[in-house]
């Protein structure tokens, strides 16, 4: 496990409908994620926010909402992840609104070829342009980085497609759409829906879904949107769907891939204070990433 680690804050919220997540950076340090992660021993670097303009005027670009701005910002982002990566260091990115998964993914796999990525979400984000129900572009970001949607959306980092199908997978998922649906089935995505891990289990999820990613990659990344969990143990988000995973099972699936040891990057998105009870949410995602990090109860 990489003890090296770079935090990098992402204060946007354009991508989605209810603003706020652009504060998820500093509820999550408010949590206290550096004191949490050097206890641990590990040796942490803050490399603070990366700036995104406040838009000046409501913009909708092909049932894009805010194109300009969630492109610009997730150039940034790229730039900075893909700077870490060649420091050897391990980018811990929070969100901000899932969007900004564009510009993670982007940084990394111009570090990794065969990046294997674990999309933790009550979604897919698997929408583009012509199948979103909301022009939100939070909702796009796994087709993007697969290669579909908007062109500037896929050309972010300045290649494309990102990341294959054969190496992505999904867990949490419980509320797609059509246009989702029929990407899934035709890309041959490797779901993992709460139905999958009612049956199963998330420890027979997480070994499936570890041996799944970790196949044909050399490192995997770690996208953890805080909708995945059961509004109940993560009320602060922007779209809450119920019937989650539970805080057991995210620790379970956390510590899982820590003892796997494949992760090479990891970011935790959608934390809205706004919307949260005593800054919660951004409190569960520090405990998800101290347990993603490696810490054991003994
Ligand atoms: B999140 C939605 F229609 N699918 O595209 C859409 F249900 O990053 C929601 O996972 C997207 O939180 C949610 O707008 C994006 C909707
Ligand atoms: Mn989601
Ligand atoms: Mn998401
Ligand atoms: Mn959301």
């Amino acid at each position: 496990m990489n003890k090296n680690i770079s935090i990098v804050g992402v204060p946007m919220d354009l991508g989605a409908d209810r603003r706020g997540v652009d504060m998820g950076p500093s509820a999550i340090r408010y949590a206290g994620v550096v004191a949490r992660l050097e206890m641990m021993g590990m040796h942490i670097e803050d490399k603070g926010d990366i700036h995104v303009n406040r838009p000046h005027r409501y913009t909708e670009t092909e049932n894009h909402k805010y194109l300009d701005e969630v492109v610009e910002a997730n150039t940034k982002l790229a730039n900075v992840v893909s700077d870490i990566m060649q420091e050897g260091r391990f980018p811990l990115v929070l969100g901000g609104d899932h969007s900004i998964a564009l510009g993670t993914i982007g940084g990394v796999a111009k570090n990794v070829n065969d990046l294997g990525v674990i999309w933790f979400d009550a979604h897919g984000d698997l929408n583009t342009g012509e199948t979103s129900p909301s022009g939100n572009i939070h909702g796009m970001p796994l087709a993007a980085s697969l290669g579909y949607g908007h062109e500037r959306l896929v050309g972010i980092a300045g290649f494309s497609p990102k990341i294959k199908p054969e190496n992505v997978v999904i867990i949490g998922a419980r509320s797609l759409d059509e246009g989702e649906r029929e990407l899934i089935k035709r890309l041959g995505i490797k779901v993992f829906t709460m139905h999958e891990i009612d049956k199963l289990g998330m420890a027979r999820v997480m070994d499936e879904a570890i041996s799944h990613v970790s196949k044909h990659t050399k490192g995997v990344h770690l996208s953890l949107d805080l909708d995945g969990l059961d509004p109940h143990d993560a009320p602060g988000v922007g779209t809450p769907v119920i019937g989650g995973i539970s805080y057991r099972e995210g620790h379970l699936a956390m510590e899982m891939l820590a003892e796997a040891n494949i992760l090479c990057s990891a970011e935790f998105v959608e934390v809205n204070p706004i919307l949260d009870q005593q800054n919660m949410t951004a409190r569960v995602a520090v405990a998800l990433m101290s347990s993603a990090f490696g810490d054991k109860l003994l």
